[in-house]
């Protein structure tokens, strides 16, 4: 049986962790992939600390297996559910789209493993000094908010800064983007993508149908000049915010567009006025399937992959 030091460390059967999708991430998919024996990962985002603790409720009963929650530092709420993990007895946590450097205190007192996604090599070596426990490398072929480095290059830049383990993400769809990462020195993954068009992801079926018919060039970069740059699917939103990056109109013109965007797309199924978030891997995935098939098929390939890449380098 295959084990990494992730499965030690996050008492999971399969180093596979699903990303904290905002408006996307919640007890149905969290409890499938944690049911499936990867890790499931609630989504706080920008949720009220209510629906965050409804949400960690809802995935207790429907799993006993590890869960995670992830804390997005930009909500305006992070400081409560930063807390309400505490009081829930959530035992690991991620954070994105910022320093986590002022909770890990906390954190780390209450006993919780905390795994911050970082950008850079500068923050890897911050988060180490911290105490972080492991660390999400994710390169910009990820969906969402997204740094200024590809995987390719940021794992191995990683791998050679720290020594807590690394869990890669961005840009991974299969067994052989796993394979690829963990010869960068990742001993395990976060998809995203992948598990958006799972069976037990909720979100609108327009939603996926746009990622499953989604071609390699079909996603864009939208927001550099707000300083927080979100990886989407080409639509009239994304041709719209371009343009007015081109035009330079003010930051408030933006925010007033991309309110409720990826709420819009995810729960209505607006494909016009919704934001719709993936990464660059979208046009590799053609099929729905359960978090059980997914993950299954991964690590068969993942398995694969591994016997052939030695083949192939025998000139076989
Ligand atoms: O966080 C994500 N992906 C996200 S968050 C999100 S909600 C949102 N929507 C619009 C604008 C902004 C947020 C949608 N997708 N991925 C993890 C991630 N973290 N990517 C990049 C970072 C990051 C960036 C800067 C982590 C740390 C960081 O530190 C800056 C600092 O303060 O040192």
């Amino acid at each position: 049986m295959f084990q990494s030091n992730i499965c030690q460390l996050l008492n999971i059967k399969y180093p596979i962790l699903q990303g904290g999708m905002a408006w996307v991430a919640n007890h149905s998919l969290a409890s499938a992939v944690s049911n499936a024996g990867g890790l499931g990962i609630i989504a706080a985002a920008n949720a009220p600390v209510e629906v965050v603790r409804e949400e960690i409720r809802k995935t207790k009963e429907k799993t006993d297996r590890s869960f995670g929650v992830n804390v997005m530092l930009l909500s305006e709420n992070a400081d409560e559910v930063a807390h309400l993990v505490c009081e829930e007895g959530i035992k690991i946590i991620t954070t994105g789209a910022g320093n986590p450097g002022k909770y890990m205190e906390l954190w780390k007192a209450h006993g919780i493993t905390v795994i911050p996604v970082v950008p850079s090599v500068a923050l890897a070596k911050r988060m180490e000094r911290y105490g972080a426990d492991a660390l999400i490398v994710e390169g910009n072929e990820a969906g969402g908010h997204i740094g200024e480095l590809t995987t390719m290059a940021l794992v191995p830049q990683v791998a050679d800064a720290v020594s807590i383990p690394i869990i890669a993400a961005g840009g991974i769809g299969d067994g052989r983007g796993m394979a690829a990462t963990f010869m960068l020195g990742a001993s395990g993954i976060q998809m995203g993508t992948r598990f958006l068009v799972a069976k037990e992801c909720a979100i609108h079926l327009k939603y996926k149908e746009k990622v499953l018919r989604a071609k390699d060039i079909d996603t864009v970069v939208t927001g550099r000049p707000t300083g927080h740059p979100v990886r989407i699917l080409k639509n009239p939103l994304s041709r719209k915010l371009l343009n007015m990056e081109k035009n330079q109109e003010p930051a408030s013109a933006f925010e007033e567009l991309g309110k409720g965007a990826l709420r819009r797309a995810v729960m209505e199924g607006d494909m016009d006025n919704g934001s719709i978030m993936a990464g660059q891997i979208a046009g590799l995935i053609k099929k729905e399937q359960t978090c059980e098939e997914i993950i299954e098929e991964i690590m068969k390939e993942m398995k694969i992959i591994m016997q052939e890449g030695w083949q192939r380098w025998q000139g076989k």
